[in-house]
């Protein structure tokens, strides 16, 4: 039995974690919330970031760039989104959803990569699936009663209430699947098993990263914007930031500052797979 100091996740939410692998938190933003979230990404595209940059980049790797597509309906995947306002960093540790994390992952955790993604409504994407983590990650799934390696939350800040409208879409089970090395085999958004997912504006998807997932195409003539946070176990690298991100600290609480990195020593062997002695008690928001 996993110790677990912090239970939030009712029995129903436990099942379906265990059994199709991601959960469904309706209301995880108020509508205020997701307007002013909306707008700030209205904002962002606007700004330098870190954009995908197929041709000049690998997949999976992202480069400072200028700006995104600056029409607000256009494509944007903008990454590392913490420095753009404080509210991005008080969504790290949001109560409701950090809680449920918390839950799920238990202590010895750490914030890993914030990232912004509107899909533009148009003919000429296909959508995919694919499982998190890049190459050596999706060979690695734990067993229903291991703790999680990582797990993101995604953000709706549109209603996703019809198919093909760039519905997250999941494929329930397949978390405890290989995934295949043929690419014949990579199942795509219309494959059989494959669920797009409806929900509003607010709603927030949690999922670990060995579930097979992806966008369903965008026909439905306005863009999808979502926000997504992911965590990981202390003893792995962050996606967005090589060593603690210390040009954040000033503007973080102590727990923000420990999930980003800050163990309040310099670097030492042993340091992120031996956590500090307050670490259960600082999650827990006891510290
Ligand atoms: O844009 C989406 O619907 C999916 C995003 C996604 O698959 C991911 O962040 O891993």
């Amino acid at each position: 039995m996993l110790a677990n100091t912090k239970r939030i996740l009712t029995e129903e939410q436990r099942e379906q974690w265990a059994v199709d692998g991601y959960l469904q938190l309706r209301g995880a933003l108020s509508p205020a919330e997701v307007d002013f979230f909306s707008a700030q990404l209205d904002r962002v595209r606007g700004e330098p970031g870190y954009e995908p940059a197929p041709g000049r980049l690998p997949r999976g790797h992202y480069a400072w760039t200028d700006h995104a597509d600056l029409a607000v309906d256009g494509f944007m995947d903008r990454r590392d989104l913490l420095g753009y306002h404080q509210s991005f960093i008080d969504l790290i540790d949001r109560p409701r959803v950090f809680d449920l994390i918390l839950d799920l992952m238990g202590p010895f955790i750490q914030f890993s990569m914030s990232q912004a993604i509107v899909r533009a409504s148009t003919d000429t994407f296909p959508g995919y699936i694919h499982t998190d983590g890049g190459e050596a990650q999706r060979a690695i799934r734990v067993t229903e009663t291991s703790r999680p390696l990582a797990v993101k939350v995604m953000y709706l800040l549109t209603d996703v209430t019809e198919p093909d409208s760039g519905n997250f879409t999941v494929l329930p089970g397949s978390h405890l699947r290989p995934f295949p090395e043929r690419a014949e085999r990579i199942p795509g958004p219309t494959s059989p098993g494959a669920v797009p997912l409806l929900g509003r504006a607010g709603d927030a998807y949690v999922f670990p990263h060995a579930l097979w997932h992806g966008p369903s195409p965008n026909h439905s003539g306005k863009p999808r914007k979502t926000i997504l946070y992911n965590y990981c176990q202390m003893f792995m690298r962050p996606y967005d930031f090589g060593a603690p991100y210390a040009r954040l600290f000033d503007r973080c609480t102590p727990r923000q500052r420990r999930l980003l990195g800050d163990l309040g020593h310099d670097f030492r062997p042993g340091d992120f797979f031996y956590a500090p002695e307050d670490q259960e008690a600082l999650m827990m928001g006891a510290a």
